[in-house]
């Protein structure tokens, strides 16, 4: 009754604060729902109760009761037990009481037409200044950029540990949105936003839950926005003879990999989805080519290795 977030088709919740948001849009929901319920039927019974042939001559007290209003009046109060106890305390912790610097990881990331470009400080902590060019680099002339990393439409996290994000964009309006870790900000030019969270699941247990058996088609195999696109194999996929791989698990399944597939004879993959970023404002033509992945590592020697793999 608390949690509706399955029933009303929402993404796996994966982050600290997400369980909060769902137990409030449940609540919301199940308001909705009496309300619905209740009006609905008064409606039609109204249409009918009401109508011209019943009523050929208009009443011109109309009603005495006061029901209506007590009802009115209830529905106000229900609503605002909504705000004020679920909605201004969420909002409030996730505004205001971001998590001590020194325990978070703290990640810039400038949004761009149509690329999320997310960098890390390094070990100094410090970020340098970015140049302009189309991708973003780090400015060399900057000696704290020096060990800076950008890495492009991939948000490395480690589990359990608190992520501040500052936002911004170098040309127009975009929103970051992460709908697993219930975060969506607008990101806005000329201005740095921070936003927190806390990633609760690794990218494996993530795999794990979300992982099942999808059918590939020789329609949907050449559609570059069918569902396995952006999904990761979960299991090996060796060549008829065994003397090759088409697919190794965890490699992600391309339209070319599920055309091979297919070819191979393999009607259904064993696939899970990523934690997707994606840009929730419409920004210019290829908006919806704007997505990105988070990958949440279960430790932080994981993630180290990947900043290690990316400093050049
Ligand atoms: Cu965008």
């Amino acid at each position: 009754m608390n949690d509706l977030s399955k029933w009303m088709g929402m993404p796996l919740d994966a982050s600290g604060h997400g369980a909060e948001i769902d137990i409030m849009m449940s609540w919301v929901h199940w308001l909705m729902l009496l309300l619905f319920v209740i009006w609905a039927p008064f409606f039609i019974y109204c249409l009918w109760r009401f109508n011209a042939k019943r009523n050929p001559k208009a009443s011109y007290t109309g009603v005495k009761s006061k029901l209506s209003s007590y009802l009115e009046g209830g529905v106000v109060v229900a609503e605002a037990v909504l705000l004020v106890g679920f909605a201004f305390p969420i909002w409030a912790t996730i505004k205001n009481d971001f998590p001590a610097e020194e325990e978070s990881m703290i990640v810039n990331v400038i949004a761009e037409q149509f690329a999320w470009n997310v960098i890390y400080a390094g070990d100094d902590g410090q970020f340098g200044q970015t140049t302009l060019t189309k991708p973003i680099e780090i400015d060399t002339s900057d000696p704290r950029g020096d060990d800076d990393v950008i890495i492009t439409n991939t948000l490395h996290l480690v589990k359990d540990k608190p992520v501040i994000v500052n936002l911004t964009s170098r040309d127009v309006i975009h929103s970051f949105a992460l709908p697993n870790m219930r975060v969506k900000q607008d990101v806005i030019p000329g201005l740095e936003i921070p936003v927190w969270f806390v990633p609760k699941m690794s990218t494996s247990e993530f795999r794990r839950e979300m992982a099942k058996t999808m059918p590939i088609s020789g329609d949907q195999r050449r559609r570059a926005q069918y569902p396995p696109y952006r999904w990761i194999a979960m299991q090996d996929y060796p060549t008829a003879d065994g003397s090759d791989m088409i697919a190794e698990e965890g490699q992600r399944l391309s339209t070319r990999v599920l055309t091979q597939l297919y070819e191979a004879g393999i009607t259904e993959v064993y696939a899970a989805p990523e934690m997707e970023i994606s840009c929730a404002q419409l920004c210019g033509g290829a908006h919806y080519s704007m997505r990105g992945t988070i990958i949440v590592h279960d430790t932080q020697e994981a993630f180290d290795a990947v900043l290690e793999e990316n400093t050049f």
